[in-house]
């Protein structure tokens, strides 16, 4: 076995150092993985520039990274998914299994998850790491190390969609066309929303968003006039959305979610922003606009993205995701 086991460790705001961590032990129920890839989340930006993501706040030295494929490199004594050399994808909150939340399906809302990268919680951009194995998937020979990594933020996207209850012959607003917004508007048009139209501020956002089949794109400017932007939007969509996602968390654009809306319809508001804004409340409710939250994603992975990531497209898709530079094949079909 390798001793090598280096390790990106942010010590604090703008440190980020790699450093030799012992290879750990592994329990009756974990793998040890040889970890592949590790894609940069906005997160692991944020905790490097302000120490701080959310409501998270680094306090002590974190190893980062959170969007990763790896291979089973040993198994623990009682692990029956998985074996030696599987390549797998991570799920990399494990909640615990015996509360409420955990009970009823929705994991992800466990108060004890421990979230890798996600103080006090060590991350996996280290060569070597340990995971519960009922947390790691295997990934189907024709999907690549780098999807598999994906298949982290995808979830937020496909989750995002989920909340919004989206199907087939939706219209669709997504305003914000960072890697986020961009897998809610791929997951959208997967699972059958008609047409998507996405906002954002650059150009360049919009121009990859249109080549990965945004049906309209619309540069909007921090101080747009509302109104209007409502107006424009009904006018390229053929009508008000009846799913709009917030996936910038700016105000401006949370806002627009809510006033977009078809009345009856669902804002999904995926976007990290500030704790407290200012939006249109009374005339949101009273149209019946659902505004609906998202926290990450819950049973994406057991219910086999990774199989649902399709050969049948052929041209990958070169894909940004924080500051990491992938070839993205994406999945054809998810509905
Ligand atoms: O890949 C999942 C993920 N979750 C993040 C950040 C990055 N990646 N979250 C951090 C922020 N929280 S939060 O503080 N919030 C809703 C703003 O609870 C959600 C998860
Ligand atoms: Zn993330």
């Amino acid at each position: 076995m390798a001793t090598d086991n280096l390790t990106a460790v942010l010590n604090k705001p703008k440190d980020l150092q790699l450093v030799q961590t012992p290879i750990p032990e592994i329990a009756d129920d974990e793998v040890l993985l040889r970890m592949d890839c590790v894609g940069i989340c906005g997160s692991d930006v944020h905790y490097w520039q302000s120490g701080a993501c959310g409501h998270f706040v680094l306090k002590e030295p974190m190893i980062m990274g959170h969007e990763a494929s790896g291979v089973v490199a040993k198994l623990g004594a009682k692990v029956k998914n998985l074996k030696v050399g599987d390549r797998v994808a991570i799920e990399p909150g494990v909640p615990c299994r015996y509360c409420e939340f955990c009970k009823t399906g929705r994991y992800h809302l466990c108060p004890d998850m421990l979230f890798c990268a996600t103080p006090p919680v060590h991350g996996n951009l280290v060569r070597y790491y340990k995971h519960a194995a009922d947390f790691c998937y295997k990934l189907p020979d024709h999907v690549t190390m780098e999807e598999g990594a994906l298949l982290e933020p995808l979830s937020v996207g496909i989750h995002a969609c989920r909340r919004a209850n989206l199907t087939g012959g939706h219209i669709v607003l997504v305003l914000g066309a960072g890697p986020i917004g961009l897998l809610t508007m791929l997951s959208a048009k997967a699972m059958g929303a008609s047409k998507v139209l996405i906002t954002d501020i650059f150009q360049s956002r919009l121009d990859f968003a249109k080549q990965l089949g945004a049906d309209h794109t619309l540069l909007v400017t921090r101080d747009s006039n509302e109104p209007e932007l409502v107006k424009k939007i009904q006018e390229l969509l053929g009508e008000h959305p009846d799913v709009s996602f917030d996936a910038s968390g700016a105000q401006a654009s949370v806002r627009m979610a809510l006033l977009a809306t078809k009345s009856g319809g669902v804002a999904v508001l995926v976007g990290m922003g500030a704790p407290e804004q200012t939006v249109p409340l009374a005339g949101t409710l009273a149209r019946e606009v659902d505004i609906r939250g998202v926290f990450r994603y819950v049973n994406e992975y057991p219910r086999r993205v990774p199989e649902l990531i399709a050969m049948e497209n052929p041209a990958p898709f070169v894909f940004w995701v924080g500051a990491t530079l992938f070839k993205f094949h994406f999945f054809h079909r998810y509905l």
